[in-house]
């Protein structure tokens, strides 16, 4: 077999956003477009020959084809073996667990997440590092400088690997071999959960679920963990079969795209417990009987009944959450005596806290929650958390929530997205508002008073690295909040985020609608931003 190289000429898109490089099918077919992006990859690394490289991802369109090609770069650049999910498949948690049990150099993890797939739609790739997380920015920045200049690479000319079969082979002079993409992930879940508690609440009927793995990647681990392992009837896991273009679907847990999943939950009859995933697996959204669990909460809720499962019975170092989630953990860890990190939106920014042993749970607003298990968000963990939980206090989903905010004091929570906005436009929103922000302290709009604006950067405590400009914050002297930041994880266009935040202490004021809740400062927004003449919208595309 030999090794050819391949000239090339660079891309200068290439630039890896929120969690990786995120494009159209159709971008990553042009010819070369997938190649030189991993041997940007590959050239930013340093000393991995002989080493393992774990490869998979979350079966979308294209994913396949994706991993054959990488398998040959990765034999021509020195790998000594590769560790593949069987088809082709690892979530991104299973991928970051399986990075972390063997030992790997780092991964490569096939997925556009929750972006809907197919010829049409996206496709994405990442990098994870040995400690399993996402590779931090100054190695996606690395990549992003090395393919602006790329002239050629490199890649093994070999027959496809069997990459359906369990098993081993070489490839070139590295070893290939072909992994269960469920076993160690499952033996991982079962050391952190109580596994015999939460089978007898569900076949006690204490406890009855419903999980929506959206045609995406999480079905198998779903199926094993809660039906096979756990004893969950057949059928507790809908839309199980991955699929490379998820059924037509969106594969994004939210009351929006997890409509099946919303609908079962209603009604007197609903299973007792409700939750779904996103395209690799680690997003999830959490549902109880007629009620939703905003991600913000979910964090809050579980680090405080973190305790009650055995992982974390210790206790818990330290909460991170993201900038735009909101505070709701914040008074969880001032109630537990433990720090709460604030840091930018994208998982990356946790690894450093995770690694230095500083927070043991993190969360983002963006149906993202996880912990020092891995170093991703694992939307099965966050479930099966949860269904430890409620298997342990044997009280509804409802209840849990509503005696939480009584506790802690409620923080409603809503993000509004404008999908699809004139990149101009948006970056233009974005510049009035920096414009404005110095003349806006003091100012009263109804019954909210201005304090700060600023445009959140953040100083890493690990290692000093800082970012700058994730997010204009406009705080107010209540606590309350709004944020404004372009998505980096759209591939048309630009998407704003807008955060809502208001915090509510009297628990007879805690049961309002929650937009209805944040009507003036939905309104303030607007008119700060000139939301709708900047970006000719009269409403979000998504409110979540
Ligand atoms: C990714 C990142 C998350 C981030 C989310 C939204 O999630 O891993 O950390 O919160 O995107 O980012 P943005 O607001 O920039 O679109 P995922 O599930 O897409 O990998």
């Amino acid at each position: 077999m030999t090794i050819r190289t391949i000239a090339t000429e660079p891309f200068d898109d290439q630039k890896p956003g929120t969690s990786g490089l995120r494009k159209k099918v159709k971008v990553f077919q042009r010819p070369h477009y997938l190649e030189n992006f991993v041997q940007s990859i590959f050239n930013a690394l340093e000393g991995f020959g002989g080493k393992t490289l774990v490869v998979g991802g979350d079966g979308r369109y294209l994913n396949r084809e994706a991993v054959q090609t990488i398998l040959k770069m990765a034999a021509a650049a020195g790998f000594g073996r590769a560790l593949v999910g069987q088809g082709g498949i690892l979530s991104t948690p299973a991928a970051s667990c399986v990075i972390r049990k063997h030992q790997a150099f780092g991964g490569i993890i096939l997925s556009a997440s929750h972006n809907p797939g197919g010829p049409d739609e996206d496709f994405g790739i990442k990098y994870n590092a040995a400690n399993g997380g996402p590779a931090p920015e100054k190695l996606t920045e690395a990549m992003f400088a090395i393919s602006r200049s790329l002239k050629e690479y490199r890649i093994l000319e070999a027959d496809d690997v069997d990459i359906d079969s369990l098993g081993g082979g070489m490839l070139g002079g590295m070893r290939v071999e072909i992994i269960d993409p469920v076993d160690d992930y499952a033996a991982l879940m079962e050391t952190l959960f109580d596994f015999g508690r939460i089978r007898d609440a569900l076949t006690s009927g204490a406890l009855s679920v419903r999980f929506d793995a959206m045609h995406a990647v999480t079905g198998p681990y779903a199926r094993e963990i809660l039906e096979n392992r756990l004893g969950a009837p057949a059928g507790t896991v809908m839309n199980g079969t991955p699929l490379p273009d998820f059924g037509g679907g969106h594969p994004d847990p939210n009351l929006v795209h997890a409509h099946d999943l919303v609908e079962i939950m209603r009604g007197p009859n609903a299973p007792t417990f409700g939750g779904a995933s996103d395209g690799d697996g680690d997003r999830n959204m959490v549902m109880g009987r007629d009620f939703f669990v905003t991600p913000s909460d979910s964090l809050a809720v579980l680090a405080a009944n973190a305790t009650l499962t055995p992982g974390y019975a210790d206790g818990l170092a330290g909460i991170a959450r993201s900038m735009p989630t909101s505070g709701a953990a914040d008074r969880v860890a001032a109630a537990l005596g433990i720090d709460c990190y604030e840091t930018p939106t994208g998982w990356k920014f946790f690894g450093n806290l995770l690694d230095a042993g500083r927070a043991t749970l993190c969360g983002e607003e963006s149906f993202g929650t996880g912990s020092a298990h891995v170093r991703e968000k694992d939307g099965l963990w966050a479930v099966l958390m949860w269904m430890n939980i409620l298997a342990v206090r044997q009280e509804t989903v409802a209840d849990i929530v509503t005696e939480h905010w009584r506790k802690y004091g409620r923080n409603y929570y809503s993000r509004h997205d404008y999908e699809a906005v004139d990149a101009d436009a948006a970056n233009g929103l974005m510049d009035h508002l920096r414009e404005l922000a110095p003349g806006l302290a003091g100012r009263v709009f109804g019954d909210y008073t201005i304090e700060t604006v600023d445009d959140f950067s953040y100083t890493d405590p690990v290692d000093g690295s800082v970012a700058t400009k994730q997010g204009i914050r406009v705080l107010f002297t209540d606590g309350s909040r709004v944020v404004f930041r372009l998505s980096g994880t759209g591939t048309q266009g630009a998407t704003l985020r807008v955060y809502l935040e208001r915090y509510e202490q009297d628990p007879a004021a805690q049961g309002q609608e929650t937009q209805a809740a944040l009507g003036q400062l939905i309104a303030i927004a607007g008119d700060l931003a000139e939301i709708k003449a900047r970006t000719g919208r009269d409403a979000p595309d998504v409110i979540t």
